[in-house]
């Protein structure tokens, strides 16, 4: 049965959140209620005409869209009806990118902080005369202090350029990317030392007997392709089997839903592997042909029963039995989901290991349902810097010779820590890109203590969150819907389709407002004041764009000509098998576990709670928070308590709140808590992203309360330097 995604089903799969909430309603009520001004131009749909080339961003999936513009003004924003990826469907989110592009509080001139930083008053400036100021400030770090001496906080596809720039030319290994550090880089490195390869999140769920998952809650986290994999899965009847110490949507889904207790996943996927071992039920040719160090795996991780687990676990053994034996039955065809934001308790790039060793005993690659690597076309030319002047400096983790699993670029809390201390050496100028490191980095205090001891904060975005409240100078950006910038290519989501490969580029669907530049503008304009001229590889960005495409035999004008989307045939994704490296001898070299292994975090301290938190489908983070539609549909996000937990703690539903931590940091703000079975006693849950605090962002300051505000401990993890935020705990306050 082929699924028919319609808009309807869709926002049904979030079947706990407002996201229910049509969007004609949605959008009345925001119009009413937030902004009184209505920013879109009003009247008739008949006279727009289509714009095709849009990538949405309003979140890192990269929709394909077209744009309906009226007399130059984006009036509705659409799925590319020629995209074989997410096809006519976006999300909420996507829908709503029209309501960031007219934004009121958004930038739009360059400004010059004449505050304090933290507190700032801003002053218009030039773009001639901000750019001379950011390149005097960031060379006079360079030659006071090397390359080294300047930090950089990057994120999302206009910032890869200035990256580049800062890394290539500049020469800083000081870069620390949110994506990496704060979220799926400890997956991607653990799946690469289990599989040879990065995992993305390339599982043929819609061809899939079974989909397991540990704590992805498809639904609420949203990707529009890879939601539709998820849905055309369960219509094709596949068992859904949710591990998550939450109700969360898909556990409302699922065949199976399993409550564990949170951090120790890896002991229960252990278990499993041993229980198929013991009792031959797993896929030994697979395992025969394409496994190292088998035998050292299965010896390393015998002890671990079914008993055992389930009391680590606190499941029942029965359930770990029965979840081992439904895999067991419909393998090869099984989804064993990797995840994405990975960063939880500090052991995670164990639990990446335990879940590539179970696909892999399961057999389940290269075969429909299996994690298969679809095969997206190549070939695209490479932008790059040319070398500075500047001597090579180690990061910092490879000088100290610590995680050596390590992603790309250099753990953010050993750049505060070196920013803080002076030592190795000082960090005195910042550059963030398209990052907003006070809600996305844990100890938000740590963070604001690095930027305070900066010679320079120099801050390029759309919207003024909360970082950029630390700016002196701060730059207005294009948005995506105003400027080019990214390749997106790929093959159908639906693989046992008829293959087709697809290559696309961002492209503006309107022009860019105010004073907003692009990024290679902005870059490439730093570079000449910093001395790095003859390093710039590209002039503008249309030349960037050409360059890229040409190797492919494309330009931005065939691509227009093309509706925005280039079609080719495919390949057959299916028939291809990884080796499977059950015990790592480089990680033995390393100090670290061959086999995968369960190491316990940190228990729940009498009279406090477990604080989670995850994605809600109405925001991405912090970055949607001041959009006016989704602020409407979902304007703070509740605490979701236990309902045995609220009766001892004298709670009902929509009592409004505050929380402290274990180490006596309060949220300051508020929000309402949602009484529930759906959690665990030791736990509460809340979305992430809320809490902004800059008065710039009129509709959503104040709005919730903000988890990385109340995240002070770091579980950092060994292997990687990645960033655990889920050993913290909170007392609840009624307001
Ligand atoms: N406590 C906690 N921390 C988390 C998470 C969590 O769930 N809880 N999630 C983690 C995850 S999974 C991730 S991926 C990261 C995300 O971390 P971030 O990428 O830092 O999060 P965003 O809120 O999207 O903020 C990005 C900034 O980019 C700006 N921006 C948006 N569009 C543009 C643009 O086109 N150009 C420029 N220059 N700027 C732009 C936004 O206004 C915002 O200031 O956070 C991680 N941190
Ligand atoms: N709508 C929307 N969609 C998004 C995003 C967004 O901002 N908004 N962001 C995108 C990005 S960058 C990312 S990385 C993904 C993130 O999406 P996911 O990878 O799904 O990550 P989270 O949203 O953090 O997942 C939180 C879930 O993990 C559960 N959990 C907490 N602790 C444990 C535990 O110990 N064990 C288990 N098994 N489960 C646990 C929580 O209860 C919650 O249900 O979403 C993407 N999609
Ligand atoms: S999933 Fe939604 S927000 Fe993310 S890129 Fe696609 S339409 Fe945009
Ligand atoms: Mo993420």
């Amino acid at each position: 049965m082929a699924l028919n995604l319609t808009r309807r089903n869709f926002l049904k799969t979030a079947s706990f959140a407002a996201a229910s909430v049509p969007l004609s309603k949605i959008v009345a009520h925001a119009e009413e209620g937030v902004s009184k001004t209505p920013l879109i131009p009003q009247g008739s749909f008949k006279d727009t005409r289509t714009v095709t080339g849009g990538i949405c961003e309003m979140c890192f999936w990269r929709c394909q869209l077209v744009g309906k513009v009226r007399d130059g003004a984006l009036m509705k924003i659409e799925g590319n009806p020629k995209s074989i990826d997410n096809g006519l469907s976006i999300c909420a989110r996507g829908n709503a990118g029209i309501k960031l592009l007219y934004d009121p509080d958004r930038l739009k001139y360059p400004m010059k902080n004449v505050g304090k930083r933290g507190e700032p008053k801003w002053k218009r400036i030039s773009w001639e005369e901000a750019l001379d100021e950011c390149g005097k400030k960031l060379k006079a770090t360079v030659d006071k202090y090397g390359p080294q001496g300047i930090a950089m906080f990057p994120h999302g596809a206009s910032a890869k350029y200035p990256m580049h720039y800062f890394e290539h030319a500049v020469g800083t290994p000081n870069v620390s990317e949110a994506s990496f550090f704060q979220c799926r880089g400890v997956r991607d490195y653990a799946w690469l030392s289990a599989i040879g390869g990065g995992p993305d999140e390339n599982v043929d769920m819609a061809n899939a007997k079974v989909i397991f998952a540990l704590g992805c809650h498809f639904g609420e986290n949203i990707h529009v392709s890879h939601t539709k994999k998820y849905l055309k899965g369960l219509a094709n009847g596949a068992k859904l089997v949710i591990v998550d110490p939450r109700f969360s949507a898909s556990a409302s889904k699922a065949h199976i839903w399993m409550q564990i207790k949170p951090g120790t996943d890896t002991a229960m996927v252990l278990a499993m592997m041993n229980y198929l071992i013991e009792n031959k039920k797993y896929n030994a040719d697979y395992v025969d042909e394409y496994g190292e160090g088998f035998d050292e795996f299965k010896e390393a991780i015998s002890g671990w029963t079914l008993e055992k687990a389930a009391k680590e676990c606190e499941v029942p053994a029965a359930q770990i039995k029965e979840i081992a034996d439904l895999l067991a039955a419909n393998a090869p065809n099984v989804s064993i989901h990797p995840g994405r934001f990975s960063s939880w308790y500090g052991n995670d790039f164990q639990r990446g290991r335990a879940l590539g060793c179970l696909a892999g005993m399961l057999g389940a690659f290269g075969v429909p349902g299996g994690w298969v690597k679809p095969k997206s076309p190549g070939g695209f030319g490479k932008i790059k810097w040319g070398h500075g002047h500047h001597e090579e400096v180690e990061a910092l983790h490879r000088e100290a010779e610590i995680y050596h699993q390590s992603p790309a670029g250099t753990p953010t809390d050993l750049i505060r820590d070196c920013a803080i201390t002076g030592n190795p050496y000082p960090i005195k100028s910042c550059v963030v890109w398209g990052q907003n490191p006070i809600q996305t980095i844990p100890n938000q205090q740590k963070t604001i203590d690095m930027l305070m001891q900066m010679d320079f904060v120099m801050c390029v975005d759309v919207m003024p969150t909360d970082i950029t409240m630390y700016a002196d100078i701060l730059l207005p950006e294009a948005s995506y819907l105003e400027r080019y910038d990214y390749i997106k290519k790929g093959t159908q989501w639906d693989l046992s389709a008829k293959q087709q490969q697809y290559i696309s580029a961002r492209m503006p669907l309107v022009e860019a407002g105010f004073e907003r530049k692009d990024q290679v503008y902005i870059c490439n304009e730093l570079a000449k004041r910093m001395g790095n001229e003859e390093a710039i590889p590209v002039h503008t960005i249309e030349e960037m764009m050409d360059k890229m495409l040409q190797p492919a035999g494309l330009s931005i004008k065939k691509l227009i000509e093309e509706n925005g989307i280039h079609l080719q045939p495919g390949k057959d994704p299916y028939g291809e098998f990884p080796d499977i490296i059950f015990y790592n001898e480089d990680l033995v070299d390393e100090g670290y576990s061959g086999a995968p292994t369960y190491v316990p975090i940190p228990e729940v301290p009498q009279g406090y709670l477990r604080l989670l938190f995850g994605r809600s489908p109405l925001h991405s983070f912090n970055r949607t928070q001041n959009n006016a539609w989704l602020h409407a549909a979902m304007p703070e996000n509740p605490v979701w308590v236990n309902d045995k937990t609220a009766k001892q703690l004298g709670l009902k539903d929509g009592d409004r709140i505050s929380l402290v931590n274990s180490e006596g940091v309060e949220s300051g703000t508020t929000s309402h808590v949602m009484v529930t079975p759906g959690i665990r006693q030791d736990c509460v849950f809340m979305a992430h992203g809320y809490g902004t605090k800059n008065a710039a962002m009129t509709v959503a300051k104040d709005a919730g309360i903000d988890d990385q505000k109340l995240i002070t401990i770091i579980a950092v993890d060994p292997e990687t330097g990645c960033h655990g935020m889920r050993n913290n705990f909170v007392k609840i306050v009624k307001a």
